[in-house]
């Protein structure tokens, strides 16, 4: 598989038995997409080697300032060390497996394929989220699993989706959102109201009908897929869902409706099950879920003055905040990718929302003296966007969406924008070791952590942006929220009792 996928992006003429489908897709590659892959590439070498160098084994790279109240210079004495984000399971090691597996870095990947098999320890006190673990780890480890057919994989993916399977054993059903690894007791946290949250409950569908399909143990696909049954129950007739739910009814309580943190992840699983169950009848309940979600999200669109950027509201109760995260930009992406399945003239609409809302994103980060986009916004009329929280810490969603943009449609001009975007982070972001986020970004003052997912999802999905659609293609590959590509079970290849 690594010598097909290295062979592919060396010469697109190579037979290298993909699907029909894949092999129509084929277009010559750019040579300027060539460069811009490299240069994204080595961007990938330097955030890893600066791992390895500096926090090997720990689940995130920190540079502490000695004086705090000193902003980062390069020039300032610094401790460059690890922090261990999610209980000391070597994040970034896992949630960057796949990203060197398609870049081709295949000593690295060989490296960090001996640390996951030796030391990767899921054993430990410590409370960790359901979510951040399934999606980043138990995603990660699939997605190595898929692409090298390594079984070391899969059996690590298995280990720590066991440890974790104990959350949904909630009267409802909806699983508590927290647990320790090694001791069990699975809970919500008190500033939840001890409420279970959408999109931490409902983005685990991916990874665990994976693991079922890949062992052949339909348990994880049940637990997971009644999480949606028992939401389909209430389902209100927009399709938008508050972001707290009670575990022990699985209804909702009082809170917001967003798609960003909170609330997203939930909407995108629901079109991404339905394209990993290959579109079959057994899944069609997500793509309808998906749907009237869909006509939910149009209701929240607004427009602003003067420049007429289309945004997505937040709602609380029956009032509308006009305020939108930064993590809602994964929205055109999935509007692209589920564009697909409606008539001509939906198709069309859904398509174009896609693309307006991804040309409001691009703006968010060419508004800001850095370039790169604070973490929400909000709209006020006749001064289009605003910075509200003004951090950046690496996050992937607008990339992304250019990425789903650029592969459904084409249009040379969404790689332009995810190349400033790139550029923008090699000259804020990038100091000699690693990345950094911002504190913020009309300043340009850094903060000190290289986020996990700026090597799982940031720098793959600009990689992609600049490789051949056919390259991981949609046909045959469904990525989960973190970036990690799981492999679509071919209809006839699921096992009868999976579904
Ligand atoms: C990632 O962990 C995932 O993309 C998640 O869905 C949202 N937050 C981060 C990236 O911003």
């Amino acid at each position: 598989m690594l010598h097909k996928l290295k062979n592919y992006l060396g010469d697109a003429s190579e037979d290298i038995h993909f699907s029909e489908p894949t092999k129509k897709n084929l277009v010559a590659d750019d040579p300027i997409d060539i460069e811009r892959r490299d240069k994204v590439k080595e961007a990938m070498l330097h955030a890893w080697t600066s791992y390895e160098r500096y926090a090997w084994g720990q689940d995130e790279l920190q540079v502490f300032r000695h004086n705090k109240y000193v902003p980062y210079f390069s020039c300032q004495p610094q401790t460059k060390n690890g922090i261990d984000s999610f209980g000391g399971l070597g994040a970034t090691i896992v949630d960057s497996l796949d990203t060197l597996y398609i870049m081709g870095l295949d000593d690295q990947f060989q490296k960090a394929k001996e640390w996951v098999a030796k030391s990767l320890d899921f054993n430990k006190d410590y409370e960790a989220s359901v979510f951040e673990t399934t999606i980043r780890v138990a995603g990660g480890l699939l997605s190595a699993y898929d692409l090298s057919e390594d079984k070391v994989f899969l059996e690590k993916a298995k280990e720590i989706v066991d440890r974790l399977l104990p959350a949904w054993d909630s009267p409802s059903g909806i699983p508590y959102n927290r647990i320790n690894l090694a001791h069990g007791n699975p809970h919500n946290p008190s500033w939840t109201g001890r409420n279970s949250i959408l999109a931490d409950s409902g983005t685990e569908q991916l990874e665990f009908i994976a693991l079922s399909q890949r062992t052949g143990d339909s348990k994880y696909q049940q637990k997971a897929e009644n999480v949606i049954t028992q939401l389909q129950k209430t389902f209100p007739s927009d399709g938008l869902l508050p972001i707290y739910i009670n575990p022990d009814t699985g209804g909702s309580s009082y809170s917001a409706i967003t798609f960003g943190a909170m609330g997203d992840s939930f909407y995108e699983y629901l079109i991404k099950a339905w394209i990993q169950g290959n579109k079959t009848e057994s899944v069609k309940h997500y793509r309808e879920m998906w749907e009237t979600s869909m006509q939910g999200l149009v209701s929240l669109v607004r427009k602003t003055t003067p420049s007429s950027f289309s945004y997505i509201c937040e709602k609380n109760g029956d009032s509308l905040s006009h305020k939108m995260d930064e993590l809602a930009c994964f929205v055109p992406g999935m509007l692209a990718l589920g564009s697909f399945g409606y008539d001509s003239e939906n198709s069309e609409k859904f398509l174009s929302l896609a693309k307006e809302l991804a040309w409001t994103c691009y703006n968010f980060y060419q508004s800001t003296p850095t370039k790169l986009a604070g973490e929400n916004y909000y709209f006020h009329d006749g001064q289009d966007m605003n910075v509200g929280t003004s951090w950046n810490i690496l996050r992937p969603e607008t990339v992304e969406s250019l990425m789903y943009l650029w592969r459904f449609t084409g249009n040379k001009t969404y790689q332009e924008w995810g190349w400033n975007i790139f550029q923008a982070f090699e000259k804020n972001s990038r100091i000699d070791s690693g990345y950094v986020g911002l504190k913020d970004v009309n300043t340009g003052v850094k903060d000190n952590t290289m986020q996990s997912f700026f090597l799982a999802e940031t720098l793959k999905y600009l990689y992609l942006l600049f490789s051949p659609p056919s390259f991981i293609s949609f046909d045959e590959w469904v990525f989960n929220t973190e970036a990690h590509p799981l492999r679509i079970v071919p209809r006839h290849h699921q096992r009868e009792t999976i579904r």
